[in-house]
């Protein structure tokens, strides 16, 4: 599926990377904590406004705006970022078998003989508050769509915590920007019967 993908700046996006074939190496809790650093070290380079995230055993959702760059150079940046940390740390430690899985049919040089992403991103543009807002909470129930938990709280690997008053994540809440005045209208939104408590789509 093609997505459309604007390179406007100053635009929120809904953007989601795919690891290489499908390897679930988000299953291993160092390689999330390795991505979530990652993030931060891209942010620190080049700074961009980050909404949401989530980690899932395959891929990732964020929701991001770049500013004043561009999408694409963002998502290049954290993508080889993270990409470098972990392919590294894989072989640090030696974890021959999941090498193997990341190995690239035609190596492209001895030092790039693995990869940890699909080439690319998809990315939605979201025009409006609203829009923004169901896919935060998307991304936030995605663990529990794909059954890993029972409650948006319990997914380590997500922002979720950074926008619930009561159980701030260390860290997490310094890693995302969730002061853009989205905070208000969630915890709202989390006040609502359990029945409307969430939008899905
Ligand atoms: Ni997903």
């Amino acid at each position: 599926m093609k997505l459309f993908k604007s390179d406007q700046p100053n635009t929120f996006h809904y953007v989601t990377a795919v690891t290489f074939k499908r390897v679930p190496i988000f299953r291993n809790d160092y390689a999330c904590e390795l991505f979530v650093e990652s993030l931060t070290e891209t942010r620190s380079h080049c700074t961009f406004k980050l909404i949401a995230y989530v980690v899932m055993p395959d891929h990732v959702h964020l929701i991001l705006n770049p500013l004043a760059r561009n999408i694409s150079e963002v998502m290049r940046r954290l993508k080889s970022s993270s990409a470098r940390r972990i392919l590294d740390w894989l072989r640090e430690d030696r974890f021959a078998a999941s090498l193997q899985k990341l190995e690239l049919d035609i190596p492209q040089s001895r030092s790039h003989s693995h990869a940890l992403w699909q080439k690319g991103f998809s990315s939605i543009d979201l025009w409006s508050p609203r829009f923004i807002l169901q896919k935060l909470s998307y991304v936030h129930l995605n663990p529990i769509r794909a059954k890993l938990c029972d409650r948006p709280a319990k997914w380590k690997w997500s922002s979720y915590n950074a926008y619930s008053t009561h159980e701030i994540g260390a860290g997490q809440s310094r890693s995302t920007d969730a002061d853009i005045g989205l905070k208000r209208n969630w915890t709202k939104r989390r006040a609502t019967p359990a029945s409307k408590r969430y939008i899905w789509d």
